[in-house]
């Protein structure tokens, strides 16, 4: 039974530009392959025309099965629109969505989408090959766990959680040559040539309220062994020339195991590769012995969730660490030559103009990548929960939940456009300061790179498009649904007018 697995036209981070294929899709369709379903994937990103594209190989193929991956919830029209074009060209296929936010809205989702017959809830390979199989043979649906969907009254029916994979180790390794790696598109162009996202765990064990990781996989971590984590940077350096990697997972050392066996399979391989990892400033500190380790396996740059410099604001998103902590992993980074990416977060309730001179003080001193957000309520985090109650969201278009624009008030600023203009003047008086500006002609390549590129073309675009309102970067090949649906002379059906954004 023909199953064809498509990530949807969306954009792209428009903030580092990476254009990668979804990690996530590569192991699922991985599984799949293994388990001898009959799989395709279609990375509708990387289309020139990406809704055109779609629809024709929907007319030709009419899949029985198609699966809709939506991982961010910014994108969740997106993968709406999709499901509803691919009904409207084959009425006859099964569609079912998968991914982080309609597993955690998936009653929503499911009412929003009429096209959308089932959504997997968490974890997809199991389920989906479950799926796949008892579809096939026309079973019963209802017993295969993780699945969500409306029966014939319209009821919300859940099946039940599916299991964790207990050990990742028994995945195959990422259905790399389903994925169309020589395009010219794929890339992380902030970092280097040959970029490219990979994922090695799942999950994390604290509970920052924010954070829809933890809370998708349930404050568990699981993670591949680095024997398996090296066999597939082998496989990318020699198959796929790729050299310079965001590693994806939430916290790469939760354990110290961890760690210390990336860094002895990195320097027995001697693969010359490059890598950003995300970490925390206790974790980061607890194995600062190891740092010198990651230095010479290759690792350039850690990324810490550092959030914010004050500690009452820490304890409130439960981050549990402190300021002192996060400025000595800083230091610890710095001193063992790594470069440190922090991500932040601005917006809070209590937030004043002080705050924020005090904020970019503070971080201005040790960062060598700003990576500046507004506190987003994702739904599925307590966060969120705790927000709708307190009934502070003022923005439920989904579309603006990326990170980059503000969809909750703070005390003192009630316009969200003033939230938003406050978040890119930060952003410009962080990176237009003499002290960022010397590190365009810094000895370190990669820092010296990674300016250049942001500076020059990021921070530029942002600053040309505030003062003559020149149009802000999208990929080239993006196209809004709504667009697509006049290019076709076509009138969109009213309930569906609020997704075709
Ligand atoms: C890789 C990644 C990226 C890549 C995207 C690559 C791509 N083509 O999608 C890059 C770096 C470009 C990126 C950018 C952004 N990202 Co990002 N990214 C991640 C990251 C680090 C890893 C995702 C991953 O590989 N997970 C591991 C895989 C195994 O899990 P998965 O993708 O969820 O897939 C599983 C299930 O969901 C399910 N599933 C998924 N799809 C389907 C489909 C079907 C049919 C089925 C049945 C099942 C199924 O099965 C899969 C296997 O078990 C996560 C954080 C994290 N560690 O999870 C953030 C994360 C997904 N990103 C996030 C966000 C917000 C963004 C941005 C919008 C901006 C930003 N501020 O970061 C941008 C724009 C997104 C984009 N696609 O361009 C958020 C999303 C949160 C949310 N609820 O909205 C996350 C969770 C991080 C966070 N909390 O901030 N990102
Ligand atoms: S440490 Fe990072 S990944 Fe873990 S819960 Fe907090 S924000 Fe999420």
């Amino acid at each position: 039974m023909p199953f064809l697995l498509i990530d949807p036209p969306h954009k792209i981070w428009t903030i580092l530009r990476a254009w990668v294929p979804s990690p996530g899709c590569l192991q699922l369709l991985a599984y799949l392959e293994r388990e001898g379903l009959d799989i395709e994937f279609m990375d509708c990103t990387i289309n020139e025309n990406p809704w055109g594209d779609l629809e024709e190989r929907i007319r030709r193929e009419k899949p029985d099965v198609v699966g809709i991956s939506v991982t961010c919830t910014a994108f969740i029209y997106d993968g709406m629109n999709a499901a509803s074009l691919v009904q409207a060209l084959s009425p006859q296929t099964t569609i079912i969505m998968g991914g982080e936010h309609p597993s955690f809205m998936a009653e929503e989702t499911l009412r929003d989408c009429p096209a959308i017959d089932y959504i997997c809830v968490g974890e997809g390979e199991v389920t989906l090959a479950e799926f796949l199989r008892t579809l096939e043979k026309k079973d019963d649906l209802s017993r295969v766990l993780g699945l969500a969907y409306l029966d014939e009254k319209g009821n919300f029916i859940y099946t039940g959680d599916r299991p964790f994979i207990e050990d990742l180790d028994t995945l195959p390794l990422p259905a790399y040559h389903l994925a169309n790696m020589e395009h010219p598109y794929i890339g992380l162009p902030s970092e280097g040539k040959r970029g490219l996202v990979v994922n090695f765990s799942r999950g994390c064990t604290f509970d920052c309220s924010f954070c829809s990781e933890s809370a998708f996989y349930k404050r568990k971590w699981r993670r591949k062994s680095p024997g398996l984590i090296a066999d597939e940077l082998q496989l990318l350096k020699e198959k796929y020339h790729r050299d310079i990697f965001y590693v994806g997972d939430n916290t790469f050392n939760v354990t110290r195991d961890q760690g210390v066996g990336f860094i002895e399979e990195m320097l027995k391989r001697k693969t010359n590769q490059r890598f950003w990892l995300q970490s925390r400033a206790d974790l980061v500190i607890r194995d600062r012995d190891l740092l010198d380790g990651f230095r010479e396996a290759g690792v350039y740059q850690f990324m810490l969730g550092l959030e914010y410099h004050k500690d009452e604001v820490l304890r409130d998103i439960r981050k549990r660490h402190s300021v002192d902590e996060a400025l000595k992993a800083m230091k610890l980074l710095k001193k063992h030559q790594l470069m440190v990416m922090a991500t932040l977060l601005i917006g809070h309730w209590e937030e004043t103009e002080e705050d924020r001179d005090a904020f970019l003080k503070f971080f201005g001193k040790y960062v060598d990548h700003f990576g500046l957000n507004i506190i987003t309520p994702l739904p599925g985090t307590p966060f969120f929960n705790e927000m709708k109650e307190t009934g502070r969201i003022k923005d439920w278009e989904y579309r603006n939940y990326d990170y980059l624009h503000a969809v909750m008030p703070t005390r003192e600023v009630d316009d969200l456009e003033q939230l938003n203009f406050i978040y890119k003047n930060i952003m410009r008086r962080y990176y237009w300061r003499p002290r960022e500006l010397i590190k365009l002609f810094s000895r370190n390549p990669i820092l010296r790179h990674h300016h250049r590129f942001y500076i020059t073309q990021v921070a530029f675009n942002i600053m040309t498009h505030e003062i003559f309102g020149n149009p802000l970067w999208v990929q080239p090949n993006y196209q809004e649904y709504r667009d697509y649906l006049v290019e076709r002379d076509e009138a969109l059906p009213p309930e569906l007018i609020r997704l075709a954004k």
